[in-house]
């Protein structure tokens, strides 16, 4: 599909004049560009068209992330320095005077500041990395402890809800739309006999164990935006950011930061758990925000992991038995093979578990 982003860019109050737009990122659900203005010293943009058959109520999401990034600006603005380095990635206005604009064929557009001469990675580097991503979404969850998360409009109901995930992929496989179940006997029976052990976050949401926070819901390491110094700089991708628990947070980030291959590693002698980026990634979470986390939560962290993998993994397996209509995918094939990765990542989380329970403690004398 083609678009005329110079039109929709003149649409947002940019600063500059439009020189360039170029793909960026691998996000799997919305597509994204790097707007380049002139002279060269103007703010440069990040052009986004909004999946609006995901998200269907761009109104509300909207309303979410200007709720959360006004609420993280304002928190920074009267606290003490330390936390200058994080930066609030802001929507720009249309001309207007909304957050969004929609074309004339129904596509739902928006921008954001880009942080000039930042990186994001799908891949950790390093333990200070690690570390530098627990960080930056420790502290938006410390700043945004005290949102009343009922108050965020619930843009994706149960989007982490194990039963629900379930119960989907159970009736896709029995629909089996496209013949592909008799590919995936081993996978469903993976997931399967997992399934029981799945349920426990949702449990102890259910009995009122853990509470319900504001949640960013889609913790990849790749929504951390880094400077040249690899220092943590900024958390984007706010699409998801909803009522939630911490755990799925917590336990998504450790899925894509502490794997030593890629999300869809084709070679699964590469996917392991590296302790010592779990462990990285535990420190610099737990020193910003440790405290205010519940002993349920903090005795559920390492379990987190394990649960997140599990349920990414389910969601690209029932994608690819459905026929691949839900994420992107860049060649036949690739749902599945995503899935296979977070099921070995899965395995070697369940091989290290012990190891993972014990650096928690240690990060948290529990
Ligand atoms: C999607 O768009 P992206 O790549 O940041 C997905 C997440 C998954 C992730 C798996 C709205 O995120 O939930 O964890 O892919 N987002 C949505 O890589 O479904
Ligand atoms: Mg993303």
């Amino acid at each position: 599909m083609t678009y005329n982003l110079t039109s929709i860019a003149s649409q947002f109050k940019t600063e500059g004049r439009f020189v360039s737009a170029a793909p960026i990122g691998s996000g799997h659900i919305n597509d994204s560009w790097l707007v380049t203005t002139s002279p060269a010293d103007a703010s440069d943009y990040v052009l986004q068209r909004i999946n609006h058959t995901i998200f269907r109520n761009v109104p509300e999401l909207t309303n979410n992330i200007l709720r959360v990034t006004r609420h993280l600006k304002q928190r920074l603005m009267c606290r003490d320095r330390d936390l200058d380095w994080f930066h609030v990635i802001q929507l720009v206005e249309t001309r207007n005077g909304e957050y969004y604009f929609q074309d004339p064929e129904g596509n739902f557009w928006r921008m954001y500041d880009h942080v000039r001469g930042t990186a994001s990675y799908d891949v950790v580097g390093s333990p200070e990395l690690a570390e530098e991503a627990g960080k930056a979404f420790g502290v938006f969850h410390y700043l945004t402890s005290d949102i009343d998360a009922s108050a965020l409009y619930d843009i994706l109901p149960g989007f982490h809800h194990i039963g629900k995930r379930l119960q989907t992929f159970r009736e896709t496989v029995k629909r089996d739309p496209v013949n592909r179940v008799r590919e995936v006997a081993t996978e469903i029976d993976f997931i399967e006999s997992r399934a029981v052990e799945m349920h426990t976050i949702l449990r102890l949401g259910e009995m009122g164990k853990i509470p319900l926070r504001v949640t960013h819901n889609d913790t990849k390491f790749n929504n951390v935006l880094f400077d040249p110094d690899g220092k943590a700089v900024a958390v984007v991708d706010l699409d998801t950011v909803m009522p939630g628990y911490i755990l799925y947070d917590f336990g998504d980030a450790i899925r894509t930061g502490a794997n030593t291959g890629q999300e869809d590693e084709a070679d699964l002698a590469k996917v392991n758990i590296d302790l010592r980026l779990f462990e990285a990634y535990a420190r610099g979470f737990l020193g910003i925000t440790g405290k205010s986390l519940t002993a349920d939560e903090t005795s559920h962290l390492a379990f987190s992991a394990k649960f997140m993998t599990c349920l990414i993994g389910l969601r690209f397996l029932t994608d690819y038995i459905d026929g691949d209509r839900y994420y992107k995918t860049a060649f036949p094939g690739h749902n599945l093979q995503r899935a296979r990765a977070q099921f070995r990542l899965l395995e070697s989380m369940e091989e290290h578990f012990p190891e993972m329970q014990a650096l928690i403690s240690r990060h948290t004398g529990s």
